[in-house]
């Protein structure tokens, strides 16, 4: 929707993906201009559209436009973001079909990485619905003792200090920074913040933190590529569903 130049960035990446993986995509580069009624009724045609296994409205959407209805709109079956109160009740629950993208990559890093997270202090600092409190539950369905930080924590370096693992997922540039990194810790950086200079940096101050960490993730090249993976298999494992209940 509109033409926020991230987001376009992360579509094309999004549909390389699905090219690559051989996944048909069709895009609906809608204009700013959009009413709330446009929206709906294509999300209404694709949710009716046999041919289509997954939807995905690349977030965010112009100001004028009501999110929480979009989200709410999409086919449950269809969710590969897993945003609608469905899947996200059954996450809560730890019975889920999809998981969202996101959090679903940086699980993937930490297992294929061979990081145990039972009984890890996990902190995340964070609380969107996107990512910071999937991230938790997702942290403690593996049985990390899991903490999460936000604007009004009172002590985050304090608390960061303490994590074995620490999600860091506020969308502040380079927030944590070596000294707040226990000796070891692993370090996921969610970040993703476009400087004025234009320069990609995350929420971790990169170099000092890597002096600390046993392993850490790079912003660009690290959690992102991760979600897009993730949307991969949500999408065939959508497909999958819908092929056996036809
Ligand atoms: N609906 N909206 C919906 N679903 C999502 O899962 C997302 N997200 C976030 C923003 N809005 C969304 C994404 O797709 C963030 N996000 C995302 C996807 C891909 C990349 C980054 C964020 C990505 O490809 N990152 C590259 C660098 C890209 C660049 O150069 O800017 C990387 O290497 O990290």
């Amino acid at each position: 929707m509109g033409d926020d130049p991230a987001s376009r960035i992360y579509v094309n990446n999004k549909k390389k993906a699905c090219e690559y993986c051989g996944i048909r995509s069709f895009e609906y580069a809608l204009p700013g201009d959009t009413t709330q009624e446009e929206l709906m009724d294509l999300i209404e045609k694709l949710n009716g559209d046999d041919s289509v296994d997954g939807i995905l409205c690349q977030l965010p959407i112009p100001k004028h436009l009501d999110e929480k209805a979009v989200i709410n709109a999409i086919r449950p079956d269809k969710d590969v973001d897993a945003f609608h109160p469905a899947n996200v009740g059954k996450i809560m629950i730890g019975d889920y079909d999809f998981l969202p993208c996101t959090p679903a990559g940086v699980m993937e890093l930490i297992r294929e990485s061979g990081i145990d997270i039972a009984g890890k202090e996990c902190v995340v600092i964070g609380r969107s619905n996107i990512v910071g409190k999937p991230m938790a539950m997702l942290l403690l369905h593996a049985h990390g003792t899991v903490t999460i930080c936000h604007s009004k924590t009172k002590d985050l370096a304090e608390t960061v200090r303490r994590a074995d693992i620490v999600v860091a997922a506020v969308g502040v540039p380079e927030l944590i920074t070596g000294d707040m990194i226990k000796e070891g810790a692993v370090v996921i950086d969610v970040g993703m913040n476009r400087l004025p200079d234009k320069k990609l940096v995350g929420d971790v101050a990169f170099e000092s933190a890597a002096k600390k960490a046993s392993a850490i993730t790079p912003v660009p090249g690290g959690v992102g590529p991760m979600t897009i993976a993730m949307l991969m298999k949500n999408t065939v494992k959508a497909a999958l569903v819908h092929h056996e209940n036809k």
